[in-house]
């Protein structure tokens, strides 16, 4: 016998039943990796879809991804995320999957990509994929293009990779706040054809900035210029991996900038082109050799260069105050300030004075000051010659012969061939 009671339920599950259909591909949510370490994760082959050559994330890892009727699915995550910038320095970030920056994403031109993304931030949040050319409905502007993602919520991106290239990926909901935490990534697109633009190493490194007050683990996220942690994907020196490189490789350097400033990002030993930005790949006619590459704002440079001469070669940023830890801002320069006749008048009034500067600053990393917990040392780092006076955004290229193919692994100090160095005059 029909009754309305049974008609009701008989519609409803009718209901869901086709909305389990229509969105059968939605119904499994790919399962999101997660990253508690901030070691480069060395590359490996992809394990699905077509062939590429892998690059390398410093400090990072690439996300996996699963494939379902054709097309390649991934999970982020948008959560809260404990950073170590260094050993002895941590930062309450926000990013993807266990990191900050997030993983990279790696795909070939021609994918069909699917992305979920998760919100487990405080508040809603989308993602922006700068670069990549896509419906207008998927660029990820909050309020322009589509709602905000609300918190524990997940929003799905879908888009075919119509070019290859090196581009990125970060928040259009709150960005100032969310920025600021450490919410980015880089997003790299193979070409089809493997052979098109191939080298033997393939870094990727964001630069980013954070104002975290010595002592402190969260970054403010109202500064607007005056930041004072320096880092390439989160991380500063002495914590940056090296470039591991072996001698006779191609090796490119995909270089993205989403802080509030430029950095003219300097290699020793070598001269090298610039073959990429976020715009597409640059045409053999128009590269032209330099040894510093200025990273604009929200721009990218890809450099390649071939590694024909072994050492340990320091890559940086330009900007000497880009390759220190946290200071204070006020040091008055005491160079040629001979106080040390007014020492023993004001140690009687700040008993812990200290003489400091009048020669310089280098004498600081030697003094060992006392400095707050969880902060890293001004000017740190050591060298098979002594101290490095480094901090923020410094690396070294280690070219090495002999190394095996996909060999990342610290081969130690550069052993200098005899008469190689430089020295001292005895006259
Ligand atoms: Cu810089």
């Amino acid at each position: 016998m029909f009754s309305r009671r049974n008609f009701l339920a008989a519609s409803a599950v009718g209901v869901a039943g086709m909305g389990l259909v229509s969105k059968a591909s939605l119904a499994s949510i790919p399962e999101a990796a997660t990253q508690s370490s901030s070691a480069t994760v060395f590359p490996s082959a992809p394990a699905s879809g077509r062939p590429y050559n892998p690059v390398v994330t410093l400090n990072g890892w690439t996300l996996p991804w699963r494939m379902r009727d054709g097309w390649k699915e991934f999970h982020l995550i948008a959560e809260p995320v404990i950073r170590e910038m260094a050993p002895g320095m941590v930062a309450n970030l926000w990013g993807y999957n266990g990191q900050s920056p997030g993983p990279t994403i790696e795909c070939v031109e021609g994918d069909k990509v699917r992305i979920f993304v998760t919100n487990k931030l405080p508040e809603h949040t989308t993602i922006h994929w700068h670069g990549i050319l896509l419906p207008c409905g998927m660029d990820g502007v909050g309020g322009l293009t589509q709602p905000h993602i609300p918190v524990g919520k997940t929003f799905v991106y879908e888009f075919v990779m119509k070019k290859s290239g090196t581009f990125m990926y970060h928040p259009h909901a709150d960005e100032m706040v969310q920025m600021s935490m450490g919410m980015m990534g880089f997003f790299v697109v193979h070409p089809r054809n493997p052979a098109l633009h191939a080298v033997d190493r393939d870094f990727v490194f964001i630069l980013n900035a954070y104002d975290i007050e010595p002592g402190a683990k969260t970054p403010k996220n109202s500064t607007m210029l005056d930041f004072n942690i320096w880092s390439w994907n989160s991380r500063v020196f002495p914590g940056i991996d090296p470039l591991v490189v072996r001698k006779g490789d191609r090796v490119r350097i995909r270089v993205g900038n989403l802080t509030m400033t430029n950095h003219p990002i300097h290699l020793h030993g070598y001269d090298f082109v610039v073959t990429g930005t976020d715009g597409g790949w640059v045409p053999p006619s128009a590269r032209w050799p330099e040894v510093s590459a200025d990273i604009g704002v929200g721009q990218m440079r890809a450099i390649e260069f071939v590694a024909d001469e072994p050492g340990d070669w320091a890559i940086h940023c330009h900007k000497s105050h880009h390759t220190m830890n946290p200071m204070g801002h006020n040091v008055p320069t005491m160079i040629g300030v001979d106080h040390r006749d007014v020492v023993h008048k004001i140690t009687r009034v700040v008993p812990d004075y200290m003489v400091m500067g009048e020669r310089g600053m280098a004498d600081m990393q030697e003094m060992e000051m006392p400095i707050p917990d969880n902060t890293l040392p001004m000017m740190t780092g050591r060298g098979p010659f002594g101290p490095l006076e480094m901090g923020g955004m410094f690396s070294v290229v280690k070219v090495r012969e002999g190394l095996a193919r996909g060999d990342y692994k610290d081969p130690g100090w550069y052993q200098h061939p005899p008469g190689t160095v430089a020295y001292e005059w005895k006259g």
